[in-house]
């Protein structure tokens, strides 16, 4: 393994500092308090934000709710809201090397992997202003003479988006041109450790031509701007993407007023490896599913299922790959896994390593955090004798922690995968299509990759069964998530009298 140490680039930078964004106004927090955040790779102090608080999101929310109800957004054609969103794309490629250079120092991310997600973003910009175009309700014919059905789409009004910090960008991009091409207006509460690119979005989306008050952003801490955004009774709807045991918050918050709540939430996913895959293609991939962002990704695939026969073949070429990644410094060209996002996260991984350890399970690499002069990494570790009751098999460790569970039969493989509390994503090898196929109708989760993984575009929904979450974004669905739907009754004939 490689490891880089800490580039003299980051030392010389200087904080930004930002401002928190409510009805097209760049404001201060109305406590005045601010938030700091170093870069978990260098310890160096990168971002500044203001510390919102309560009052600052009843602002934001009123604002929305003024450009929701005055038809500024929601009144426009799906072609101009299109107009908006691509242009949005086109500045959001403009300033691609800016937006990433941003989400690295916050997040710990490779910078190489940055840039990618910001492309992809704009991407998504750009299907979405397709989607604005393509969304339309319903009629019925067959009433009968005497009545015509029409179902609309409506946008359902104003949405709180609630980010995490593993893909800032990336995952407010799944969410914010989908809430745009249905109408609404929103609030978005990024999370306090990478609030910087989200902050950029608005500038951009004003420069696009997005009205003010359309999308607003309160910078500050889940438990105070969070908690009451997804207890607020003006706000129509919440996104939520986060933790499981913060999802059940936000469900119980939201009964208040019956707000419709999205919920992207944990992982525990399998990759299910059976003796006939090409396995050095497999291997890769199974490196790629656990150590891509460090293993901190919601569709990590932190289990690895393998098929008896091959499993001490298949775990030598899994080490073998490891042991040539580059880690380290995320502003180095070359780093394929970065830093962990804070020391609470650290620990928690470090605490799951000794947990596996006391449990009885072998490393057969990594198992330490690693020293590369500054920041926080883990070396990217493989636990062999793993059973389905430790709670290295069990909870979502998120960081690059690989647990492998052997089997004997596609039976057993399948009981394995399907055994946990979550059910959000899961990968299949096999040369045998049909085989790859009975296990992609079994497996009891909502994304699903047959030999690759983590990969997709904005077509194709993503969300969870189990206690991975509710409802989906991106694709056609992304968009009709955002909308309630409406049924008409018209009367084409002579209504018959109920009373004489
Ligand atoms: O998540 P939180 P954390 C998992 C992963 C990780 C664990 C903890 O296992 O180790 O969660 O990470 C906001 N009301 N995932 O603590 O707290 C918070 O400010 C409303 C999986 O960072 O759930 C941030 O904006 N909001 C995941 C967002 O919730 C609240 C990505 C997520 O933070 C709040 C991240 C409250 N009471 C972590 N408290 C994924 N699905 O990809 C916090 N928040």
């Amino acid at each position: 393994m490689t490891i880089t140490v800490r580039s003299a680039l980051a030392k010389t930078i200087e904080p930004r500092e930002y401002r928190m964004f409510i009805n097209g106004q760049w404001v201060e927090a109305s406590g005045g308090g601010t938030m700091t955040r170093e870069s978990p790779a260098h310890d160096v102090t990168v971002s500044v934000y203001p510390e919102g608080t309560a009052a600052d999101l009843d602002a934001a929310v009123a604002a929305a709710r003024r450009a929701f109800e005055d038809g500024r957004w929601s009144g426009l054609s799906g072609a101009d809201r299109a107009t908006v969103l691509l242009e949005t794309a086109r500045l959001i490629r403009e300033r691609l090397e800016d937006l990433a250079f941003v989400e690295t120092l916050e997040s710990g991310k490779p910078i190489s992997q940055s840039r990618g997600e910001i492309g992809g973003a704009a991407g998504i910009f750009e299907y979405a202003a397709g989607q604005a175009r393509a969304l339309h309700g319903d009629s019925f014919n067959n009433l009968g003479d005497g009545m015509l059905g029409l179902v609309t789409r409506e946008p359902i009004g104003v949405v709180g988006v609630i980010t995490p910090w593993n893909f800032p960008f990336f995952i407010l991009s799944e969410r914010v041109p989908f809430i745009l091409a249905a109408g609404c207006a929103m609030v978005v509460k990024p999370s306090e450790f990478t609030s910087g690119t989200t902050l950029m979005l608005a500038g951009i989306l004003k420069e696009a031509g997005l009205p003010d008050g359309v999308y607003n952003v309160v910078t500050g801490v889940g438990p105070v701007v969070g908690q009451a955004m997804t207890e607020h009774d003006d706000v129509d709807m919440v996104s939520f993407t986060g933790s499981t045991a913060v999802g059940q918050r936000t469900l119980q918050a939201s009964a208040g007023n019956i707000k419709k709540i999205g919920l992207e939430l944990g992982g525990k996913n399998p990759q299910i490896v059976f003796a006939d895959a090409d396995l050095d293609a497999a291997a890769d991939g199974v490196v790629f599913g656990i150590c891509f962002n460090a293993g901190q990704c919601c569709v990590s695939g932190s289990r690895l299922v393998v098929e008896r026969s091959v499993a001490d073949e298949f775990e030598a070429l899994v080490v073998d790959k490891i042991s040539r990644l580059h880690v380290g410094d995320p502003l180095d060209e070359a780093t394929q896994v970065g830093a962990i996002v804070d020391d609470r996260q650290q620990a928690k991984i470090i605490g799951l390593i000794g947990e596996g350890q006391s449990a009885g399970a072998k490393i057969l690499c990594g198992g330490q955090a690693l020293d590369a002069g500054a920041g926080r990494f883990i070396a990217p570790t493989v636990f062999s004798g793993v059973t389905g009751d430790m709670s290295i098999a069990r909870e979502e460790i998120f960081g690059p922690v690989l647990s492998v569970l052997r089997f004997d039969s596609f039976d057993e493989a399948l009981r394995i995968a399907n055994d946990t509390c979550y059910g959000l994503a899961g990968s299949i090898w096999t040369a045998d299509l049909k085989r790859a196929l009975r296990a992609m109708r079994q497996l009891r989760a909502g994304r699903l990759w047959i030999n690759t993984t983590i990969t997709g575009g904005p077509e194709m929904p993503i969300g969870g069964f189990k206690q991975s979450g509710i409802g989906r974004e991106t694709g056609a669905y992304g968009v009709e998530e955002y909308t309630e739907i409406k049924s008409v009754h018209i009367d084409l004939g002579e209504r018959g009298p109920w009373v004489d």
